[in-house]
């Protein structure tokens, strides 16, 4: 009876894992490591593997004890942005020289003051697409002064 409450108990905490990506920024073998480390440190995650190529973060998560956000909080707080979460220009900065990465999720959060873009006019204080992304970056709001 004690073994059968056993065996069904790891069925399913085996039905619990969920595959999720997440993309994370970093550049080279040290980042991999520290990366590997840092989510292997997050109770909850099976497995993690990140990529260098695409960037992504590949996770096996207990969904019970850990979710995306927290994966994503524990990157930012090592230095390495996630779309969700950035890390704090400090932490940034205190990586190695050779992994101080492209900070691509990182742009301007507000509209420019003076944009006059649809997508900025009511919400000057708020993120807005136009704005914020980097391919926008140059040809909307802030080429506009
Ligand atoms: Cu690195």
């Amino acid at each position: 009876m004690f073994l059968f409450a056993v065996l069904t108990l790891s069925a399913q905490e085996k039905s619990k894992s969920k595959l999720v990506d997440v993309r994370v920024s970093g550049q080279c073998e040290m980042c991999k490591a520290r990366i590997e480390k840092a989510a292997f440190k997050v109770k909850g995650v099976k497995s993690a593997e990140w990529h260098q190529d695409d960037k992504m973060l590949h996770l096996i998560i207990n969904e019970y004890k850990t979710d995306v956000l927290t994966v994503q909080t524990k990157m930012a707080s090592i230095g390495h942005d996630t779309e969700a979460v950035l890390a704090t220009d400090e932490a940034y900065g205190s990586l190695h020289g050779c992994c101080l990465y492209d900070r691509e999720f990182k742009v301007e959060a507000k509209c420019d003051k003076d944009c006059d873009k649809p997508c900025c006019k009511n919400k000057k204080t708020e993120r807005s697409s136009c704005c914020a992304s980097k391919s926008d970056k140059k040809t909307s709001c802030t080429s506009k002064k």
